[in-house]
């Protein structure tokens, strides 16, 4: 595989609903929309999901901008590589920035997903056809929100929900949720917004039939988790601290989760989520996709990962009608009444990317090519 041309879009999308958790609120996406071109006709689609501000991760969309156009797209047109599954090789002499190297990685494996005329899915080596979606619903101005957005996403149909928490709310928005809905497959996820000495707190959700807490502690900690994981009864699981499959052996060796989220873009690809699908998998350790409101070409890239065998538990990928008026891909990701979605048998991510609408939505640009 040689890119020949890399184009990279930002464009602004305003969110149907503010999305809010312990570390902001966001309103409107600025996504980077990645177009790789190879010399005989191809093209690939990726998205950046870093936010637009460093808040989550020390990436954000200015970074990522400038990681993207200055180093890894010069590196990516540079010399042929002989596969997607190699292109995490061809970034590997730059540190860190793994949503900046995913969103171009991932554009290269639907380019050689799309010239081998396969789904992408099917090139990853996926074998589920219908994926279990929940929601991610976050911090609501009242309880009462927060019971009408849970009712809403349960009469779609969604097979789990997660709501943040955080200091201050957490205990009783969890009570009054399981109050109404005892049985509802229910996670809270608190954004690292606690730290060790909160344990006390942290035990006290025991006693409501969670399936799991996300991320309770420190973005970059394993160790801490740890010591929570022994008090508590109710499974850890961890975002923010993984951002490798080296990170995963080493949270799974120290029993600092029972449960990993994997997303794209915190953990540098495709090649590298498969990578920490497959430690996983051989520790006995259920995994599911986590999102980063992601428009529709990010959304379908995880559908893909979504399908490999791991992956047994509900994820935070839902229908693009939760986020947008319109989205950027035809068709729109659309959840059945089930709470499934099942993965398109067109080559590549299998959905066409709207580009008149793109284009529409650009606020800049920038071409890169050999
Ligand atoms: O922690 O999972 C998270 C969104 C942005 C950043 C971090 C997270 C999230 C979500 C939303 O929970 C998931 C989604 O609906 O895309
Ligand atoms: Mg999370």
């Amino acid at each position: 595989m040689q890119i020949r041309r890399v184009e990279l879009r930002e464009i602004h999308l305003a969110l149907l609903h503010p999305f809010e958790t312990s570390s902001g609120r966001t309103t409107e996406r600025h996504v980077i929309v990645v177009r790789v071109e190879d010399g005989d006709g191809g093209e690939g689609w990726g998205e950046c999901v870093a936010d637009e501000n460093p808040y989550y991760s020390e990436e954000w969309t200015e970074s990522a901008w400038a990681v993207m156009t200055r180093f890894l797209a010069p590196l990516l047109v540079a010399a042929p590589v002989a596969s997607a599954g190699s292109v995490d090789g061809v970034f590997a002499h730059v540190r860190g920035n793994r949503m900046a190297k995913a969103a171009l990685e991932t554009a290269c494996w639907d380019l050689e997903a799309r010239s081998r005329n396969l789904p992408l899915w099917q090139l990853l080596g996926g074998s589920r056809i219908e994926i279990a979606s929940g929601v991610s619903i976050g911090l609501q101005p009242t309880t009462d929100a927060l019971l009408e957005r849970v009712r809403h996403e349960l009469e779609a149909g969604y097979q789990r929900i997660k709501i943040k928490i955080k200091p201050g709310h957490d205990l009783e928005l969890v009570r009054a949720v399981r109050g109404e809905f005892p049985e509802v497959p229910l996670m809270v996820d608190a954004n690292s917004a606690y730290r060790l000495r909160d344990a006390a707190l942290l035990r006290e959700l025991d006693r409501w039939n969670l399936m799991m807490i996300e991320q309770p502690l420190a973005h970059d900690d394993i160790a801490e988790h740890a010591k929570l994981q022994r008090q508590l009864s109710t499974p850890i699981c961890l975002d923010e601290s993984i951002r490798s499959s080296d990170d995963a052996r080493h949270a799974i060796e120290l029993g600092a989760c029972r449960i990993i989220n994997i997303k794209l873009g915190r953990v540098g690809g495709l090649t590298e989520a498969r990578r920490v699908e497959q430690v996983c998998r051989e520790n006995g350790i259920p995994v599911w996709c986590g999102g980063m409101l992601e428009a529709g070409i990010g959304r379908a890239h995880n559908i893909a990962l979504s399908t490999l065998e791991g992956f047994s538990l509900p994820g935070d990928v839902s229908a693009s009608a939760r986020y947008w008026e319109e989205d950027i891909i035809d068709p729109p990701v659309t959840v059945s009444p089930r709470g499934t979605i099942f993965p398109p048998s067109g080559p590549g991510i299998g959905f066409a990317v709207k580009r008149d609408r793109v284009e529409m939505l650009t606020a800049r640009k920038a071409v890169i090519e050999a």
